[in-house]
């Protein structure tokens, strides 16, 4: 018998509903678990996963004309991280802005406890003058207390190809919701990534390696875990494909044979049939006029793009009128 623990609960959910949809579909933040986390990072050292290091890029080069543009108002300001993460890459611009002596404070925030503890103890030690304070919530609650607060400049960022993983149509919903909780001066400093080349997009999320499809596969293995599931994971496989038109590239989970599953914590046995699929991901590559539309409608100026040299990738800052 599993017990379901309040941690166990929205899985659960999500599984419920997603396992019975046609088609399939479960949502992408399964993948992260403490195993996920880990996997992730591996995927951000490979070299086929280009965006990661295109950000690095751009703030290794660019970071003393961003801190330019985050203090022109000439007031201190309250960096709000949304999906922190590691904050590997963030740490390199927090690094730049104290040794400037910035006015400003971090919150980083991230839907997983575990990755702000690490990040969390990491600036304790590698920057102990800067004032940070981690919420462990999801978007729609940290964005909730920032718009309560009208007392703070706040500076929203979005990282690496975060915003990707929604839909064009979600992506929009989350970008007017920032920009509803973002006060008359506020910013907001977006990653997106570019479309370009399919090949290289395709090989970014069908790594040589195997380390995207264990990615992939490892939400069978949460769930087999925290639901009491019975995945036969060799009976599945990773297939991701890039579709240049809309830009999205989605990854699969495909039944290779005619199988049932049985999930004990939702009391569901889920029939798949042979080659039967399960949506797991979209990471959405965004073009200029995506971009243009996406702050035209949630009424947000587009001030600056800080490009990487072979213009993969763009942070792209934006302003509350
Ligand atoms: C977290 N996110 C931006 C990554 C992406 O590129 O969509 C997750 C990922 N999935 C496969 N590789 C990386």
């Amino acid at each position: 018998m599993v017990i379901l623990e309040n941690k166990t609960a929205p899985v659960a959910a999500a599984v419920m509903a997603g396992l019975t949809r046609k088609p399939k579909q479960l949502p992408s933040w399964l993948f992260y678990d403490e195993q996920g986390d880990a996997i992730f990072q591996s995927i951000m050292r490979m070299p086929e996963y280009y965006p990661t290091r295109c950000e690095y890029e751009i703030f290794q080069k660019q970071k003393e004309a961003i801190r330019q543009q985050f203090t022109a108002a000439g007031t201190p300001f309250r960096l709000v991280e949304l999906g922190a993460g590691d904050g590997l890459k963030t740490e390199l611009l927090l690094k730049h802005f104290v040794d400037q002596h910035t006015d400003f404070e971090y919150w980083p925030t991230d839907i997983s406890p575990n990755v702000l503890a690490i990040l969390q103890e990491r600036l304790e030690h590698s920057l102990p003058t800067l004032t940070s304070s981690p919420i462990a919530h999801r978007h729609e609650d940290a964005l909730r207390t920032v718009a309560e607060d009208h007392e703070h400049r706040h500076i929203f960022m979005f990282l690496g190809a975060n915003i990707g993983n929604y839909s064009l149509l979600e992506a929009q919903a989350f970008v007017n919701n920032l920009a509803g909780a973002m006060h008359a001066g506020d910013l907001l400093f977006m990653g997106f990534d570019l479309k370009k080349d399919p090949r290289v997009i395709q090989a970014a999320y069908d790594d040589p390696h195997g380390i995207t499809r264990s990615f992939n596969l490892n939400l069978l293995t949460r769930l087999n875990r925290e639901l009491g599931a019975n995945f036969d994971i060799d009976a599945f496989e990773h297939a991701p494909y890039y579709d240049p038109e809309t830009g999205a590239a989605k990854s699969y989970l495909v039944s290779l044979r005619n199988q049932d599953v049985h999930i004990e914590a939702t009391h569901q046995i889920i029939h798949f049939n042979a080659w039967e699929t399960i949506h797991t991901e979209v990471s959405l590559k965004y073009d200029l006029t995506m971009i243009e539309s996406l702050a035209r409608k949630a009424n947000l100026e587009i001030v600056r793009h800080f490009a990487d040299s072979r213009d993969y990738f763009r942070d792209i800052l934006f302003r509350k009128p």
